[in-house]
């Protein structure tokens, strides 16, 4: 920028980060506030909206009436459609969401190939290109056997999907499983100018490296992003994994102590002070819609003041019952 400058380096300065909060408020309301991003709504009988930045996720809310997740950026936004996909855009970051069904794209693998393929294509067009946190929802993901379990064909096509474009390291991610009609793919993600920083977990196996027994493609994710200007954490979806193995089978109260466990790590594996307060979002994914009641009145124990939101749907290994992801500002 400077003419003469003595150094090349010109420090690109990273923007604040996305803010995340849970609200009671009509749709529209959120859509019209300053730098507004996105709005989620958590009830898959709802339709998502004609602008773009709305997206109604497949997944239910254990809550009546139901919060909305709102993302709000500096700065002006725009956004649209292609087809497929919805975006939008400003203050440095991009959102953009897929749905697709699996009925027109060759079943679970292929579908998942497809959003992928066709969501960093679309990434790459973009300055905000460094995606940096994923959310994957997909229907009946624990049903079949073996190698065909939904999950892991899901996973076998998210991996060929990303192709190269993930080559220097994977986002932080979410893969739940939606109650909703099981042929519904959704995948949204955060996209920013800047690569982040990925965090892994001390405690557990990178999930990229499980072994062969979780299928024949370990899952492309890392356990939680830095974003740039290193004044938060996005932390992917979080259960009772230690090492690679699931924990505590089939037992919710030693799942969350463990869960809670895994998320301290975190905080700890990024540097960041421990504990969460009542700006870090959580969300709760649990398989039994039942045990909301439970697990909202162990973590406001736990973790008082912070901001939840509880959706009913399947862990992708069928033992567990709890997970949690979020966000951690610093
Ligand atoms: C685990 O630790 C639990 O496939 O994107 C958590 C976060 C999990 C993301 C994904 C899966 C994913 O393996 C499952």
């Amino acid at each position: 920028m400077t003419q003469g400058c003595e150094n090349p380096q010109v420090e690109v300065r990273a923007r604040r980060a996305p803010q995340v909060s849970y609200r009671m408020a009509q749709v529209a309301t959120l859509l019209e506030a300053a730098g507004t991003l996105a709005v989620f709504g958590f009830d898959p009988s709802v339709p998502s909206g004609d602008d773009p930045r709305h997206l109604q996720v497949a997944l239910a809310s254990t809550d009546a009436p139901a919060p909305l997740e709102l993302w709000q950026v500096d700065g002006p936004v725009r956004c649209g459609m292609e087809g497929a996909l919805r975006w939008s855009t400003g203050g440095g970051w991009l959102f953009a969401a897929i749905e697709l069904d699996e009925r027109e794209h060759g079943g679970t693998l292929a579908t998942a190939r497809q959003a992928y393929d066709m969501l960093h294509r679309f990434v790459a067009g973009h300055d905000a290109r460094h995606v940096l946190r994923v959310w994957n929802y997909i229907g009946a993901i624990n049903d079949g056997e073996g190698d065909a379990e939904r999950y892991k064909r899901f996973c076998e096509g998210r991996a060929a999907g990303m192709g190269d474009f993930f080559a220097e390291g994977f986002p932080a991610a979410t893969a739940i499983g939606h109650l909703a009609a099981e042929h519904r793919l959704q995948v949204y993600l955060l996209a920013g100018e800047q690569g982040g920083h990925r965090v892994e977990n001390p405690r557990q196996v990178s999930a990229w490296r499980y072994p062969r027994q979780y299928g024949p493609t370990p899952p492309s994710f890392a356990r939680a992003m830095i974003l740039p200007a290193r004044d938060t954490l996005a932390i992917s979806g979080t259960a009772a994994v230690v090492g690679h193995a699931s924990a505590h089978h089939d037992d919710l109260d030693a799942q969350l102590e463990e869960t809670l466990t895994n998320l301290d790590a975190l905080l700890a594996s990024a540097d960041m002070r421990a504990g969460f307060d009542a700006h870090s979002p959580l969300k709760v994914y649990l398989r039994h819609g039942s045990d909301a009641p439970r697990v909202r009145d162990a973590l406001q124990q736990r973790l008082p003041g912070v901001p939840l939101l509880l959706l009913h749907g399947d862990i992708c290994r069928r033992e567990l019952l709890v997970e949690i992801d979020g966000w951690r500002y610093a």
